[in-house]
């Protein structure tokens, strides 16, 4: 019997990665304007700091970095959430992180579908923000039953995909030809459609109670609504979008600009204001508009411990109580100046960053240490300052709360802000989901025991090896 030759998830997620965003490059224009932008300022970063292409290089994640992109959709049932998991779970994408933005005035919790592990990391980094409304933050509550039952109409997989899905589970993947038309199939969840499922006076009943409502129920299916390439001097980025013919939002959330980036710092340009047709109750459609798609870039640095992020979020905060960022941007050099001053005390080398225990690093041997031959108990710290391990940080693969609040905000339109009470609800989240979502914190922890306990057994089993 011929044994069947399944595909690495990981491939799959390289040609879905691609396949979408060759889809959303037609579909938004601008998209593909500012994947050009980033690539001319990533080449220009690199030919500027040549250490940084070295270390980029030694780590092998170099070549990641162009390839490099996140999603994001937005769903609108348990049944969706728990399918969409088990989609992923085929391109090796497992949910990574809880999100509670309901203190931000979005009516949502989420995670992050994205590749766990090094080398997956490595092979193709593609994540998807996933989010699952909640309706229960709705106070209508006849506009919840009406949205209930328009959500529970719809089918946003195809029966290819499904059927697709049962096989990877059932065989354990998916053979060359499965796995091609597998991301056929799943990219057509992820399409715009300029059809809505709902009159326009529905339309308009679900977008006062919030815009986020109309974008996810009136729709056959949870458009992917930005992709986001990953930069390395988002700063230069953001200063040139207008040279392209893109406004960006007015700051960039996250940490501000350090000599050793920290977490994830990101900006976006509005969405679109896109024609929709929407059936009339006697049948005739209705022009109209709706706004979701956008586009966002992102500039990854070194994940926090949680002592880190910690101190993260209390700076953030002090600068916050300072200077509120304004969407029309009218205090933006403020809040900048605010945001710098208050990020003083967190130390900008990585020597001091790891000193203090803020951040995950990969130990690595250098040069010398792969000459050499060491104590098995000598202290990390003594082989660091004997020159024989090195180290790099360990990037930030996940989101940020605050940060993804202020993009659904500025892409909300900025009157949108709502008020609703903190309810994280983690437990129902992943009751829904089907599953935990992993802990970013011990995974990064284990990647880094992981690298020191490799530099301990080369470095103790050199003779053998000679
Ligand atoms: C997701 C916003 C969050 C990010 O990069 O933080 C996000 C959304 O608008 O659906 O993508
Ligand atoms: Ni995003």
């Amino acid at each position: 019997m011929t044994k069947t030759r399944f595909i690495p998830s990981d491939e799959i997620r390289s040609m879905f990665s691609a396949a979408m965003s060759a889809m959303y490059r037609t579909e938004v224009p601008a998209y593909g304007t500012l994947m050009d932008l980033v690539a001319k300022v990533n080449a220009e970063t690199l030919s500027a700091d040549p250490k940084l292409r070295e270390r980029l290089e030694d780590t092998d994640s170099l070549d990641r970095i162009t390839e490099e992109r996140h999603g994001a959709i937005r769903l609108g049932t348990p049944a969706e959430l728990a399918m969409m998991r088990r989609l992923f779970a085929v391109m090796g994408m497992y949910p990574v992180g809880y999100y509670d933005l309901s203190t931000a005035g979005v009516p949502v919790h989420s995670t992050a579908f994205r590749p766990v592990g090094e080398a997956s990391l490595k092979k193709n980094p593609f994540r998807v923000f996933t989010s699952l409304l909640r309706l229960d933050l709705i106070a209508d509550e006849t506009l919840r039953a009406e949205a209930e039952a328009t959500l529970a109409r719809r089918q946003i997989f195809t029966p290819g995909a499904v059927a697709l899905i049962e096989k990877a589970e059932r065989d354990g993947g998916l053979d060359r030809a499965d796995a091609s038309r597998f991301v056929t199939e799943a990219l057509e969840t992820f399409r715009w459609h300029d059809k809505a499922l709902v009159s326009p006076d529905m339309y308009a009943r679900l977008h006062a109670a919030h815009r986020l409502i109309a974008d996810v129920v009136s729709f056959k299916g949870p458009h992917i609504n930005h992709l986001t390439p990953r930069t390395l001097d988002i700063d230069l980025v953001q200063a040139r979008m207008p040279n392209y013919g893109i406004a960006p939002k007015a700051v960039v959330e996250g940490p501000p600009t350090r000599k050793c980036p920290i977490l994830l710092r990101q900006t976006s340009f509005k969405a679109l204001n896109e024609p929709v047709l929407f059936e009339d109750k006697d049948g005739t459609w209705k022009e109209g508009s709706h706004t979701a798609r956008f586009g966002e870039i992102e500039q990854r640095g070194i994940a926090l411990t949680p002592k880190g992020r910690a101190l993260y979020d209390e700076l953030l905060n002090a600068s916050r109580q300072l200077v509120r960022p304004a969407a029309d941007g009218s205090n933006a050099t403020e809040y900048e100046k605010a945001l710098t001053e208050a990020f003083t005390p967190f130390p900008d080398t990585w020597e001091a960053i790891r000193a203090e225990g803020l951040g995950y690093f990969a130990y690595s041997l250098t040069e010398k240490g792969r000459k050499a031959k060491a104590e098995p108990d000598a202290s990390l710290d003594a082989l660091i300052a004997d020159g024989l391990v090195q180290f790099d940080p360990i990037v930030y693969e996940d989101f940020l709360p605050v940060s993804a609040a202020g993009i659904f905000q500025s892409n909300l339109g900025d009157e949108a802000t709502q008020e609703f009470v903190a309810s994280p609800n983690q437990q129902r989240f992943e009751l829904d989901l089907g599953a935990k979502v992993l802990n970013e914190f011990d995974h990064y922890a284990g990647i880094e025991q992981a690298s020191i306990a490799d530099c301990r057994q080369m470095l103790t089993a050199i003779e053998a090896a000679e």
